[in-house]
């Protein structure tokens, strides 16, 4: 499926993997790109070494694009876009926050800037800025999240800028390809059917919580501290809500105390109390564990026959 992100970005299939903290590192970055999609390395809260280290080692594993995901919260943030500039990384996403202090040092150096977005507003302010395309991402998303549902957000977003459009939230298989491509999007970017990947090196105990998910298995809580996320239902997001029901300065002392370090927990403890077990709405269509190359093949498969066939659909 050629689109104009995957002629702009030179890959196969217009099929990002989301930038997932702690999880997409360079195996299953690497494992997508040499898929013919878009492998995604997440910066995290990782310290610089770490996300060098990564870097140089998905360089080894794949001579295909791949980009690097800089979360705007991260306090190593200056850091890390420097060094995405150091290492010749050709593609960067960002998310949670603005990239409009990196965006020229970016551009200088060749690199195609992708934020994700969650409002009309921001996506014309990145556009103006010089992004190269943006992600709308629907509040479906796991994750940090914003207010706006992807068939809201998508089709408004594709109407406020001339940029290609990715659309996130929701999206898991050829359905979802096909339905963003019929709103005008170049593409998609999909995080929680890459947590059921082979290539993706997560706690057994998590891969069975996304397998066992159903459409209404996922909960956002942190609304209270201004940090909404999206998470399987657990015993820890049990106890944020009820936290949040109630909230006092103590309160919100308890809940940051409770929710530092509990998405490591999940990932590499899968510590099923303490920790936070981030996933979209769309973990009940996820099952069983494929490899990247099959994922993202049986996807672009799927939502070709759909588009086919869409002339059937008038009747
Ligand atoms: O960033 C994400 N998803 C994330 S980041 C993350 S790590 C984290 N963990 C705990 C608390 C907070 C973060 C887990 N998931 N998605 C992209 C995204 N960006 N969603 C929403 C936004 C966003 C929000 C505000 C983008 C821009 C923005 O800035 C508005 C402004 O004017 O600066």
């Amino acid at each position: 499926m050629k689109t104009k992100i995957t002629q702009m970005l030179g890959i196969q299939h217009p099929v990002f993997q989301g930038a997932m903290a702690w999880i997409a590192d360079a195996g299953l970055a690497a494992a997508v790109s040499n898929a013919g999609g878009l492998g995604i390395i997440a910066a995290g809260a990782a310290p610089t070494e770490i996300v060098r280290d990564e870097i140089r080692k998905a360089k080894g594993l794949t001579d295909k694009p791949f980009a690097v995901n800089i979360m705007l919260l991260n306090p190593n943030a200056d850091e890390l876009a420097q060094l995405v500039i150091d290492e010749g990384v050709q593609v960067v996403t960002t998310g949670a926050g603005s990239p409009a202090k990196y965006m020229e040092q970016w551009k200088q150096a060749g690199i195609k800037v992708i934020p994700v977005i969650a409002s009309t507003a921001y996506a014309k302010r990145m556009e103006r800025m010089g992004a190269d395309a943006v992600i709308a991402e629907g509040m479906e998303s796991g994750g940090h999240i914003g207010d706006t549902t992807t068939m809201a957000l998508l089709p408004q977003v594709i109407d406020t800028v001339s940029i290609p459009v990715i659309a996130a939230g929701g999206i898991a298989d050829g359905r979802g390809l096909a339905a963003a491509r019929l709103f005008g999007a170049e593409g998609v970017q999909c995080g929680t059917v890459f947590l059921s990947a082979k290539e993706c090196n997560i706690a057994e105990q998590y891969k069975q919580m996304i397998y066992k998910a159903k459409d209404i298995s996922t909960v956002v809580t942190g609304r209270a501290s201004g940090h909404p996320v999206r998470s399987l239902k657990s015993p820890l997001s049990r106890e944020l809500l009820k936290l949040e029901g109630h909230i006092e300065t103590r309160t919100l002392e308890e809940i940051e105390r409770i929710t530092a370090g509990s998405l490591r927990k999940a990932v590499q403890d899968g510590n099923l109390q303490e920790g936070t077990f981030m996933s979209g709405q769309i973990a009940g269509l996820v099952k069983g564990d494929s490899d990247c190359s099959t994922i993202i093949e049986i996807m672009v498969q799927e939502a070709e026959a759909f588009l086919r066939n869409a002339p059937s659909l008038i009747g």
